[in-house]
């Protein structure tokens, strides 16, 4: 039986819960974390998980929620830092101040409360592995990806800072960075309108959840010795443009 033990959190949708259901597969115990208690416990039921129900916004409830964990559940062998948003997609100039906070608590400061409240526990048993989920809008920039894509940046920059701070502990780091995948992600970012959601993906073949949970399944299960930095992925219908030039007419 395997006894180990992943955290994910926003595991109610998405990436989060495809990433649930690829663990749960192979018989690891599954910490499942998220605001909506009624998906996360009927996925609970489903997987056999522990259910968290925790913004990760609020730092004291993270801690609270990571110091909760039953005994059978405390050692957090992988933890996925999956919760996060993008919130419309306007010019910076008239982007809503409201969803830049929203997606810094989130992106940025619940990824560094989890991180925080979970880390010692890998460094003092010498053993773990943190997969950041971050973007490919922290590497490439575009028209509304604004706040969204620095959030990222943060995130691929704390990975790879956590990198050097971890060095000899054995506990791993590895920023996922996605492209176009089709989940919940527009249809929060388009704030429910399910239309606008759907023109994302259309005509073409965008990443799925369990195309990324593959990928974390992958990253996770190489030889100790072996740390995926990073992991950019995007769907083949995906690619380059070129640079904007404005010009006069
Ligand atoms: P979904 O909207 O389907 O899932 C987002 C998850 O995050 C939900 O489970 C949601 O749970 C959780 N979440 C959001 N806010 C909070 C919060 N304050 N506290 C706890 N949980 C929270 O989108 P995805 O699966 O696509 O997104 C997962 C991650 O992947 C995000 O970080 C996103 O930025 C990133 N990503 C997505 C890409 C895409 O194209 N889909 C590409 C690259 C990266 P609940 O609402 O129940 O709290
Ligand atoms: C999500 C990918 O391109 O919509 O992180 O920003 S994108």
């Amino acid at each position: 039986m395997n006894q180990r033990t992943i955290l994910i959190t926003g595991a109610t949708s998405g990436f989060g819960e495809a990433i649930a259901r690829r663990f749960a597969k192979e018989g690891w115990k599954l910490v499942i974390l998220g605001r909506r208690k009624d998906r996360l416990d009927k996925l609970a039921k489903e997987l056999k998980a522990h259910v968290l129900v925790c913004d990760v916004r609020k730092r004291k409830e993270v801690f609270e929620a990571i110091a909760s964990l039953p005994r059978e559940y405390a050692t957090i062998d992988v933890l996925v830092n999956n919760a996060g948003l993008a919130l419309g997609m306007e010019s910076a100039h008239k982007a809503d101040l409201d969803d830049w906070e929203q997606m810094v608590d989130t992106n940025v400061k619940g990824l560094m409360y989890i991180t925080r409240a979970v880390l010692p526990g890998m460094v003092e048993r010498g053993h773990g592995h943190i997969v950041n989920i971050g973007s490919t809008a922290s590497n490439y920039p575009y028209p509304g990806g604004n706040a969204y894509g620095a959030s990222k940046a943060f995130v691929k920059q704390f990975s790879l800072n956590m990198r050097a701070d971890l060095q000899g502990t054995n506990v791993r780091v590895t920023n996922l960075e996605p492209g176009l995948a089709e989940t919940e992600f527009s249809l929060v970012r388009f704030k429910g309108d399910k239309e606008k959601a759907a023109t994302v993906y259309a005509g073409m073949m965008p990443l799925t959840g369990q195309d990324i949970a593959e990928a974390v399944h992958w990253c996770t299960h190489l030889p100790a010795h072996m740390n995926v930095n990073r992991m950019e992925i995007m769907p083949t219908a995906q690619s380059f443009g070129p640079f904007a030039v404005h010009r006069k007419t």
